[in-house]
């Protein structure tokens, strides 16, 4: 007889803005069907078609429901299954051996937020590996170099609360691919827009944004800060600016007057191909309208000059006095708004060595290349490094080592997975406890289990539990429950665990005094136009324009953003999402098309000094002249002969916070044979 259908509150774990609350439907113990959460404040019922996807994700037949061990040469997905307990035996034994031999700075953690819960991606693994006495990996591939830029400007990573948005009357999406990135903007934006509200996007691309915005401006990439002045130039000449409030919360006016004087509209358009009249309209436009709106995304940071681009961006608000009124402001991330105590949750006082050798987890490459400092044990979990890390030819070949000895935990056979000696399986989200903050609403929420573990897979939290037990560490901190977790992380910020319970969120705190302009909290207690900070770490204190370096050989720049059914590399093995979304595709102008005897539909090679990859050509005007765009971290299909976009970006650094530079990549491209 069929079960009565369960209704089950959930969390979407993805590594996305929106951390949708979702309502499970359940039969017979299993999901059959996965909702938005009609009573969820943000949510609303709304989710995009990946989350809808989750159950065939979860059920799917290529799931990983036990451990393996390589049996056949690095690369070539050969395993067979052995036991948890072989597996433990094997990685306690490497881990022994590398501590005793080479200190436990030749081990490294890679991970990113393949799941956003906060005990499976930041808090028993840390301090697992803390205690193990690992190298640190910086976690800078996202958003560091714009959080740094946006932080030097106003202190924190926060803007404002996006609820308020459907207030705003001037909506602008700088760098951000709304449509298929942050689902629930767009339905603010719909609102306010319905009450008059203008949006205009900004960026390189003429993607489902641009095309859903009200107006749209096609900007060269990497010249956001030379805009961001341009803006500036205009609204001080105009005086449109809001002198009270800058006289009030901000400091470095004047020097900020001088820089922008060198921007004035011919010198601003020379740079971001804008016109004239369109940089004079958007800044009176600007000016004029209140309250005012931008939504600054992570595409324009992906840049060397990214940090710079996000710090210059985030002057503009506190130049026309826009926080405080309630939908004016801006927004790169609101994690922010989370002040948990993260040395609780992650104990680095467990550390042995506070001097370990500290890795930029984008220079994987070149980290696993070096042998002064050999890495010996790379232990990946939420993440996929042989997919989404930059510069594949040298990642790849680092993983080839013979003597590294590689631990993938995961769902899938992903790519890093044909470089593991053990694979280990991971649990889906549905199966674990665990606490969700967004990095742009400001609910928090629980995630009970909806169902039991499949197969034998287990955890982050409980697979790096066990694991201490097995090295014999007996600190307090491996005998927590995730329970006892939750509650320390909640209750340390004033939140009752049983009311988080009960209701599965719980709004941070948007008071007054803890958002700006009331609140932020530079070294000067205002909005710096002007940052000593940043003089001290040697960075410009005033914004400033620098251009992206050129590379002659390579003419086209080569952005490779997310697509809109995948997230990163995630859902690239599931038929129904690649279906949807397509071929891999090289969006393409039709004059460089042209030169390059190249059609819609060709098989084409990108290539550049660090490899190439294959993509199907579509020539069109929505991208710039110069620019050569696609989007999504497919998977390798040895069919197809595809291979990583990231075979072609490279490991440079960006001006700030370590960040990647995925989209400051050079390239040429020609039909494939
Ligand atoms: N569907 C889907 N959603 C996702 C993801 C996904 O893979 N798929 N990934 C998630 C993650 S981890 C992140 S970080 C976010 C990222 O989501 P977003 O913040 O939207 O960032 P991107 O999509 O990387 O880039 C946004 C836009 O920046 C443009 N761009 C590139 N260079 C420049 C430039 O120099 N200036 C300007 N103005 N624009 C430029 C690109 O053309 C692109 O359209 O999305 C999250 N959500
Ligand atoms: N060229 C290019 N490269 C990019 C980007 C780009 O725009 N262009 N975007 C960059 C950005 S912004 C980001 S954030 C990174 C994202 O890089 P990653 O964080 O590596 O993202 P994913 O490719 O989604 O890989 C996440 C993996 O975690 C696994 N996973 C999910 N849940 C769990 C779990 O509970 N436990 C374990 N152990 N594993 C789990 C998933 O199955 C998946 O294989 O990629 C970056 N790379
Ligand atoms: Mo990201």
């Amino acid at each position: 007889m069929e079960e009565k259908a369960a209704m089950v509150r959930s969390v979407c774990p993805l590594d996305c803005p929106d951390a949708c609350s979702l309502m499970v439907e359940k039969r017979n113990g299993k999901i059959v069907k996965v909702e938005g959460n009609k009573h969820h404040p943000v949510t609303k019922g709304v989710i995009c078609h990946k989350a809808r996807k989750f159950p065939e994700r979860v059920y799917h037949h290529e799931r990983v429901l036990y451990p393996l061990k390589r049996k056949g040469k690095k690369g070539t997905l050969a395993f067979q299954r052995i036991s948890w307990e072989e597996a433990y035996e094997e990685i306690v034994t490497q881990f022994r051996h590398v501590i005793q031999t080479y200190g436990g700075e030749a081990i490294l953690p890679y991970s990113f937020y393949g799941n956003m819960g906060i005990l499976n991606s930041e808090g028993m693994d840390r301090r697992f590996f803390h205690k193990l006495g690992s190298s640190f990996l910086v976690r800078s591939i996202c958003n560091s170099a714009g959080a740094k830029g946006f932080q030097y400007t106003m202190g924190v990573n926060k803007g404002i609360d996006p609820e308020e948005t459907v207030h705003s009357k001037l909506i602008i999406i700088w760098g951000c691919n709304l449509v298929s990135t942050n689902l629930h903007q767009v339905l603010y934006a719909n609102e306010a827009r319905k009450h008059g509200a203008k949006i205009v996007v900004i960026d390189t691309h003429r993607n489902r944004t641009a095309k859903w915005g009200d107006w749209f401006l096609q900007i060269r990439p990497g010249t956001d800060a030379a805009l961001a002045l341009g803006i500036m130039h205009i609204l001080i000449q105009e005086n449109l600016i809001h002198s009270e409030f800058i006289q009030k919360y901000t400091i470095g006016f004047e020097q900020l007057k001088k820089k922008a004087a060198d921007f004035p509209p011919s010198e601003t358009s020379k740079w971001t191909g804008l016109s004239e009249e369109e940089i004079v309209t958007l800044a009176r436009l600007y000016g004029r309208t209140t309250p005012s709106f931008i939504r600054i995304g992570n595409g324009l940071q992906h840049h060397e000059n990214g940090g710079m681009a996000v710090r210059a961006i985030s002057c503009l608000p506190a130049l026309t006095g826009q926080w405080g009124i309630p939908g004016g402001g801006a927004l790169k991330g609101n994690s922010g708004f989370f002040s948990f105590n993260k040395w609780k949750i992650q104990r680095p006082d467990l550390h042995q060595n506070p001097r370990a050798y500290t890795i930029n987890m984008n220079q994987i490459g070149n980290a696993l290349l070096d042998m002064s400092r050999p890495i010996k044990v790379l232990f990946v979990y939420n993440s996929n490094p042989a997919q989404v890390a930059p510069d594949q030819e040298k990642v790849r070949a680092g993983l080839l080592r013979d003597d590294l000895f590689t631990v993938v935990h995961d769902q899938f056979l992903t790519d890093t997975c044909r470089y593991a000696d053990i694979v280990l399986p991971a649990t889906s989200h549905f199966e674990n406890l665990d606490l969700y903050k967004s990095y742009w609403h400001l609910y928090l929420q629980l995630h009970e289990p909806v169902i039991p573990p499949l197969g034998e897979a287990k955890s982050n939290f409980t697979l790096f539990k066990e694991l201490a037990e097995r090295m014999g560490f007996d600190d307090e901190a491996f005998q927590v429950t995730e329970e006892d977790m939750i509650k320390e992380i909640v209750e340390d910020i004033g939140i009752e665990y049983e009311e988080l319970k009960k209701k599965g969120y719980v709004k941070m705190n948007v008071s007054k005094n803890n958002t700006f302009p009331h609140h932020v909290p530079t070294p000067s207690k205002k909005v710096e136009f002007y940052s000593e900070r940043m003089k001290k770490d040697g960075l410009p204190p005033v914004p400033v324009f620098k251009p992206i370096q050129k590379e002659k050989e390579f003419p086209l720049m080569f952005i490779s953003g997310p697509n809109h059914q995948f997230l990163n590399s995630t859902f690239g093995n599931m038929d129904s999402l690649k279906k949807l979304e397509g071929k891999p595709r090289l969006h393409i102008h039709p004059t460089d098309a042209q030169q390059r005897g190249i059609k819609t539909d060709d098989p084409v090679i990108v290539y550049n000094q660090r490899g190439r990859c294959r993509l199907f050509a579509n020539v069109t005007n929505d991208c710039l002249e110069g620019t050569i765009i696609t989007q999504g971290l497919w998977w390798e299909d040895e069919k197809i002969g595809f291979q990583s976009v990231n075979f072609l970006t490279s490991q440079k650094l960006a001006d700030m916070g370590g960040g990647a530079c995925f989209f400051s990549t050079f390239a040429e491209v020609k039909k494939a044979d």
